[in-house]
């Protein structure tokens, strides 16, 4: 009697020491979904009971630039030693190049034995290691070796971007931001495939690119005390700007360099005097004020001072796009506008480079081999639809949505109102193929969110006011419209934020989220 209850009680103890026994050989389920992915993956098949786990026996696999970023990436906080080979290996993550998976897209594919990343090319395999990065715990942020467990949910990721341009920009002309700025902030935008950087390098307040021909834009327009308020100051050499080119480009970022004519060119008038009609220097401005300065269009030396300045930024920029601003010329007269244009939106293609600019460039006819980038809050614009109807392709700014620079509510510090508080719902609350009827969704190239610096001056400044909210407009630019969801959005953003504090990123926690 006593002997059989102590076998029954032994063989009801049976299934939990076996169940103990496979825990300790096989890891416990990952906490993170396939699907909990900024920005949202195309198709995501998750396989629950195929994790992969990574250990000290962990090596990567592939040849390119890309296996030694993810090695990079991963070594601080597993403190694993992840050796780059070039064979095939058991326990490992191997990165490989295959046609058919489109110029940014990528398939992952995780399982017990390893994890296999696939892409056309390098930039595919850069987006697929942002994606993996996001499916390891928060704790792989750690810049030291954490002791935890690191495993990858199983399954198999199919993904590519809905648009091709996923931008945002930085305004060095109003504060300046220096180079090693400039390379945080791209590391930081590159974590969410974001694949332009559109630097705004001339303004009334500041000029902030070296152009050999006409030194004294530097000289003068870079000078100490040429960020608004008298603040800052400063400008990029031709070697800091090739140095972030190749920065960004190990980044699969595109640097899209920008100076703004004919209006807002006060700083580059005060160096050179002979750009206004009259020949006399203005006084120098340093406020915010916007519309009061324009190039002299009639003069001949206008013109060679365009023609040179667009040869030297083409000469060092190898993106296809050059932007010629464009933007709020209230002191340039209609036609002379137009004039303008028609002269200088072909010196852009002379260079090799696509014209690009605000979508005022739009109102002229020269346009239509153009892209324009519009800003506005109107959502019937005549003059942008007869562009694009004659050629002209877009990319989506709407300031009601994608400004950077607008403040949060009215209680939390820093940027400008005009165009509304921007909240991280409203970044998100739109669709970049239908926010202006009678643009066919074929003409759209994708979206970009602007952050100009008149209230900002410093890293965190930055991180604050692009934090979270650049993250909705690259989910609006990567992911397919049926992933859109706030309430999906909200719950992986929620999520990420952990991320952000260990990266020591100052983001605004929202009160529409949900941090964890
Ligand atoms: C409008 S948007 C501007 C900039 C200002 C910005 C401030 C656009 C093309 N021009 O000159 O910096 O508002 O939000």
């Amino acid at each position: 009697m006593r002997l059989s209850r102590l076998a029954a009680a032994l063989v009801a103890a049976l299934p939990l020491v076996t169940a103990t026994a496979s825990a300790a050989s096989s890891p416990a389920p990952s906490p993170i979904a396939l699907t909990s992915v900024l920005p949202a993956v195309a198709e995501a098949q998750p396989d629950p009971g195929n994790d992969f786990r990574i250990t000290a026996g962990t090596v990567i696999v592939g040849s390119g630039e890309v296996a030694g970023q993810l090695a990079a990436a991963l070594r601080p906080a597993t403190g694993f030693a992840l050796p780059i080979g070039a064979m095939p290996a058991a326990n490992a993550i191997t990165l490989r190049l295959e046609p058919g998976h489109g110029d940014e897209g990528y398939r992952l594919t995780i399982r017990r034995d390893g994890v296999e990343l696939l892409a056309t090319g390098r930039a595919g395999l850069f987006n697929g290691v942002q994606t993996l990065r996001q499916l390891l715990p928060p704790a792989i942020e750690a810049d030291t070796p954490q002791r935890r467990k690191w495993i990858i949910p199983g399954g198999t990721i199919d993904d590519r971007p809905r648009y091709a341009y996923r931008g945002t920009m930085l305004d060095l002309a109003r504060h300046f931001h220096t180079p090693d700025e400039i390379r945080t902030h791209i590391d930081r935008i590159s974590r969410f495939k974001i694949n332009h950087l559109h630097l705004h390098l001339s303004d009334d307040q500041g000029w902030r690119i070296r152009i050999d021909a006409w030194p004294r834009l530097t000289e003068i327009g870079g000078a100490p005390g040429t960020g608004v308020g008298g603040d800052g100051g400063g400008f990029l050499t031709k070697d800091d700007y090739r140095g972030l080119v190749r920065y960004a480009a190990d980044r699969n970022i595109t640097i899209v360099p920008e100076i703004d004519m004919p209006g807002h060119v006060n700083a580059a008038q005060i160096a050179y005097p002979e750009l206004t009609c009259d020949g006399v220097a203005p006084r120098q401005r340093t406020d915010m004020r916007v519309g009061y300065s324009t190039l002299c269009v009639r003069d001949e030396i206008t013109y060679r001072f365009v023609e040179d300045v667009i040869r030297e930024l083409a000469e060092m920029t190898p993106g296809p796009y050059l932007h010629i601003g464009g933007d709020e010329t209230f002191a340039t007269p209609h036609g002379s506008y137009l004039a303008f244009q028609r002269r200088v939106l072909p010196l852009v293609e002379k260079y090799g480079k696509i014209p690009y600019g605000w979508h005022e460039i739009g109102q002229s006819p020269a346009s239509a081999t153009s892209v324009l980038q519009f800003w506005g809050r109107e959502r019937n614009h005549p003059a942008v639809a007869t562009a694009v109807a004659a050629g002209a392709k877009v990319i989506m700014s709407p300031a009601d949505h994608t400004y950077l620079d607008m403040e949060y509510d009215l209680l939390t510090p820093g940027g400008l109102d005009w165009a509304g508080a921007i909240e991280v719902s409203t970044a998100y609350g739109w669709d970049p193929a239908t926010l202006l009827p009678g643009i066919p969704a074929t003409s759209i190239l994708g979206v970009e969110a602007p952050l100009w610096s008149e209230t900002l001056r410093t890293e965190d400044d930055i991180e604050f006011l692009a934090f979270p909210r650049l993250v909705a407009i690259a989910e609006l630019g990567w992911s397919p419209r049926v992933t859109h969801d706030w309430a999906s959005f909200r719950t992986r953003l929620g999520a990420y934020g952990p991320r952000w504090v260990r990266d020591g990123v100052r983001f605004h926690r929202s009160p529409e989220i949900r941090w964890s």
